[in-house]
């Protein structure tokens, strides 16, 4: 069995978020637990639909997800948010909507990294100055100073980073 709670995942394009997120899913819901993937990316095409990337856009974005995971957490579910959330701030708010159930996870690849993967070719053209205010570089990321958890997947190959996740949320949600 486990609790309800929101497993909020932080980190620059290209860090690994979205592919751990599906992981993870995918490994609780052989166990037979109850979970729902919220990512960025997807929901930007949705329930977000209309915000782009200005400070304010993203700030709003972080708090539809924050509010939308609350409601699923409080029915006993476990959410995988998955947002760049670069700001403290908004994190700092995600955390205020989420109450004990929260728990900020640094998905934590540097910016060289992240470039060199580059799968989806944003990070070029962003060089290119084809997108503003890309995350990493020409807008800000703030890396978490206090996450319940860090997954290093730099250094981390995916079963790994997996596996770290996994002893993390058993821990912290089950029982
Ligand atoms: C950052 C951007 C941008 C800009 C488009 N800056 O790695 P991806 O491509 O597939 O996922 C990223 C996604 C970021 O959306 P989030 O909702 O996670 O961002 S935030 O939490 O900051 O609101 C990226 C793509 O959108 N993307 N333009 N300018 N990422």
């Amino acid at each position: 069995g486990h609790r309800g709670g929101i497993l909020w995942l932080t980190g620059l394009s290209g860090a690994g978020k979205s592919t751990l997120a599906m992981a993870l899913e995918r490994a609780l819901f052989e166990r037979g637990w109850q979970t729902f993937v919220l990512d960025g990316d997807n929901v930007r095409n949705g329930l977000n639909a209309g915000l782009g990337f200005s400070p304010e856009d993203r700030a709003e974005n972080i708090r539809r997800v924050a509010e939308t995971a609350k409601l699923f957490a409080d029915a006993g579910m476990v959410v995988i948010a998955s947002l760049i959330s670069p700001l403290r701030a908004d994190r700092a708010r995600a955390r205020a909507i989420g109450g004990q159930r929260f728990h900020e996870i640094h998905v934590d690849a540097d910016l060289a990294t992240c470039e060199e993967r580059d799968p989806k070719g944003l990070y070029r053209r962003a060089r290119a100055g084809e997108i503003a205010e890309f995350t990493g570089i020409s807008a800000p990321y703030e890396a978490p100073e206090a996450p319940e958890l860090v997954i290093d997947t730099g250094r981390l190959d995916r079963s790994e980073a997996l596996a770290r996740l996994l002893d993390y949320v058993d821990e912290a949600l089950g029982k």
